[in-house]
């Protein structure tokens, strides 16, 4: 199948706070870098996003605050547009789900469905606070989660253990709105069977899009083999989309029902707006020459791969996604990134703490992209990229060949004259990175796309390095010319290459380049600046970021996990009373550790090897995940219960239990005498 157009989505993140570097790592820049690409190849793109406003969290914040849901989503929605452009997010429509125009079609788009018979409908029992006389949607009810049994799991949601769930599935149910003891009550709702839909999604996915990143296929997979079950797309609710039809008073669409027509809502509002540019609308969904591309983050993938296609489906008018690039989880400093727990790196703040630097954020993003498993952002990690491949390799490279350039040829294109075998070498070695760079970009792979746009700046600054045009032009000024005329054609290649991942740069080269031509075709030419042509100013492309300006951000976070501590650790209740006599029972000893190992396909266990004074013992203790470098705990002394009756753990034998305390944010940690004792010696 031959594409005309690629219409792209980005997941409408919600508005109910800032967004963060996880957003952009998972969704926005990949999005953007791949539209940047396609436009600069010449091909017909649109850039489609939006704030999705509606659902239950923005309710909830709203009454926190004592404001309206829409004072919040105005706030919220404005401040997300800005990050995004702060960024140089290229939509070309960013709009929002409380739009007028979202509203009537996402109302129309329900309606034709009910009309159709694409919905069931259902009467069940759902929670009603009495207190405040409404039903409880998902995150109106809370409770202890049935899997990992943490407090405080939503009603669609554990974010603990990240398990999907039903308001019926908690333990200890609680109104979140009046903290009462929920009852139950019959409502009705419309629901899109997705059963129904198996057949054709099974098909289409598992045999029709092999290509897809496994991590989306295989989510899909899994779904389809557990079996499909209808979906409510309603909910009691006051505020979203009217249900619009009879008899549904207080009743609006599910969000996850209206959020993904708000792709098209929006592409809707950009293309009636301005006809003679966009074109019409339904050419963008409709007809079967666009490719339709949904950039998600991994919660979503369901979603957008199962939901809504069958949405699309049952509506019958609609063109299928081709593809789902969806990407993993990015972590900030070792631990998930969290907006109720503040533990994040906030775009707005960025902005204002890195003004300028977008694109080393970008950078850095997209090098350690989440694209196949979840990854970790670290300060660190953002100041060595920054220092030793920007500045150090990217920036030093184009500094010097415009500041060797001006001083040499006061800013003139110099000639090439003759070229040596090293000129041809460096020169072929960069005549297919345009080949590779599509291959990476036309599969999703920016992460080693970025790579290789960066490794031909190795060249270039290689190339430089070793043949020293600032030594050579105090004897030989022709070699000179030649040898800068090369490094300023590898200079306008960079600015073309790395436009998709580093916009602001690219353009900021461009000037320096006094770049007129700039198109993806150009890309590996060695013509595109002309003897003779005159340079703009050179300036620095990048800047150190020095290690005082990384501290400052580490203690931010670093009092943003003391406030948590503190905030959220409730030591548990004290258990009934006992006697000296019956403590005694227990025989603790210390003991050293003479080894220390996984135990093979249990990601749980340690197994120690510990000196107990007497002649040595083996126990199994459950505290893998709190010590994920077991090497590193042996020569501690440890306390151990040594009188437990031995008992085998995934067929190792353990002698005793080794004695820890669960610290504030979870882990175990164990416990050691304050200063060394005899192995052996008895804890009482
Ligand atoms: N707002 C969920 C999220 O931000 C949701 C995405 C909607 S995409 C149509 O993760
Ligand atoms: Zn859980």
């Amino acid at each position: 199948m031959s594409f005309k157009r690629t219409l792209v989505t980005s997941a409408l993140p919600y508005a109910n706070g800032p967004v963060h570097i996880g957003h952009l790592a998972g969704v926005y820049v990949p999005a953007d870098i791949y539209v940047r690409y396609l436009r600069l190849k010449g091909e017909e793109v649109l850039f489609v996003g939006g704030s999705d406003e509606h659902g239950v969290p923005i309710t909830i914040r709203a009454k926190k605050e004592g404001i309206t849901s829409q004072d919040v989503v105005d706030r919220y929605h404005s401040l997300i547009k800005k990050s995004f452009e702060g960024f140089g997010i290229s939509f070309d429509v960013y709009s929002r789900t409380t739009s007028k125009t979202h509203h009537q079609l996402a109302s129309d788009f329900f309606r034709k469905l009910y009309e159709k018979g694409e919905f069931i409908e259902k009467t069940s029992e759902q929670y009603y606070d009495e207190e405040a006389r409404q039903f409880l949607a998902d995150r109106y009810i809370t409770g202890e989660c049935p899997h990992c049994h943490a407090d405080g799991a939503y009603g669609d949601q554990c974010e603990k253990c990240g398990t999907s769930l039903s308001p019926l599935d908690l333990i200890n149910p609680k109104s979140a709105i009046s903290g009462s003891k929920p009852v139950l009550r019959e409502t009705k709702h419309w629901y899109l069977p997705l059963d129904k839909h198996e057949g054709w999604l099974r098909e289409w996915i598992l045999e029709n899009h092999k290509e897809w990143r496994s991590n989306v296929y295989g989510q899909c997979k899994s779904w389809l083999d557990l079996g499909l079950q209808p979906r409510a797309v309603s909910r009691d609710l006051d505020w979203g989309i009217p249900v619009p039809v009879e008899g549904a008073e207080g009743k609006v669409l599910y969000v996850w029902f209206d959020a993904p027509i708000g792709y098209i809502s929006n592409t809707k509002e950009l293309c009636d707006a301005q006809p003679e540019k966009f074109g019409n609308w339904e050419t963008w969904w409709k007809d079967d020459e666009t490719r339709l591309i949904h950039f998600i983050g991994k919660d979503n993938i369901v979603f957008h791969c199962i939901v809504f296609p069958s949405m699309l489906k049952a509506d019958g008018s609609y063109i299928l996604p081709d593809n789902v690039p969806s990407n993993e989880f990015l972590n900030l400093e070792g631990d998930k990134i969290s907006t109720s727990r503040n533990w994040a790196v906030w775009l707005n703040e960025y902005l204002v703490d890195f003004p300028e630097k977008q694109d080393t954020l970008r950078y850095v993003l997209t090098a350690n992209a989440p694209e196949t498993k979840d990854n970790d952002f670290t300060w660190r990690d953002f100041q060595a990229r920054n220092n030793s491949e920007l500045v150090a390799i990217y920036g030093n490279f184009i500094n010097r060949a415009l500041v060797l350039t001006q001083k040499y040829f006061e800013g003139v294109v110099p000639e090439l004259g003759e070229l040596t075998d090293y000129d041809k070498e460096t020169l072929a070695e960069f005549a297919d990175v345009k080949t590779r760079l599509e291959q990476l970009l036309d599969n999703f792979k920016f992460r080693d796309a970025q790579k290789e746009a960066m490794n031909l700046a190795r060249i270039g600054n290689k190339y430089l390095a070793d043949t020293e045009p600032w030594k050579l032009a105090k004897t030989d000024m022709a070699r000179t010319a030649t040898i800068l005329h090369i490094g300023l054609q590898i200079a306008a290649n960079l600015a073309i290459a790395f436009e998709p991942f580093l916009p602001f740069s690219s353009q900021k080269l461009r000037t320096m380049l006094n770049l007129k031509s700039f198109n993806w075709a150009n890309l590996g030419q060695i013509d595109l600046l002309t003897a003779g042509e005159k340079l703009g100013t050179p300036e620095l492309l990048f800047e150190k970021i020095e290690d005082a300006i990384i501290e400052a951000q580490l203690q931010k976070l670093a009092d943003t996990k003391k406030a948590n501590e503190v905030a959220e650790y409730k030591p548990a209740a004290i258990k009934e009373n006992t006697t000296i006599d019956e403590f005694d029972k227990n025989d603790i000893r210390v003991g050293t550790v003479l080894e220390c190992s996984r135990v093979p396909k249990a990601d749980k266990l340690l197994q120690f090897k510990i000196d107990d004074g007497m002649g040595g013992r083996t126990i199994v203790s459950g505290i893998a995940q709190s010590y994920p470098e077991p090497e590193k705990l042996v020569g501690m002394q440890v306390c151990f219960i040594a009188n437990f009756p031995p008992r085998k753990l995934k067929g190792v034998e353990s002698q005793g239990m080794i004695l820890s305390a669960v610290d504030a944010d979870g882990k175990l940690v164990l416990i050691q005498p304050s200063r060394t004792v005899k192995n052996g010696s008895q804890v009482g």
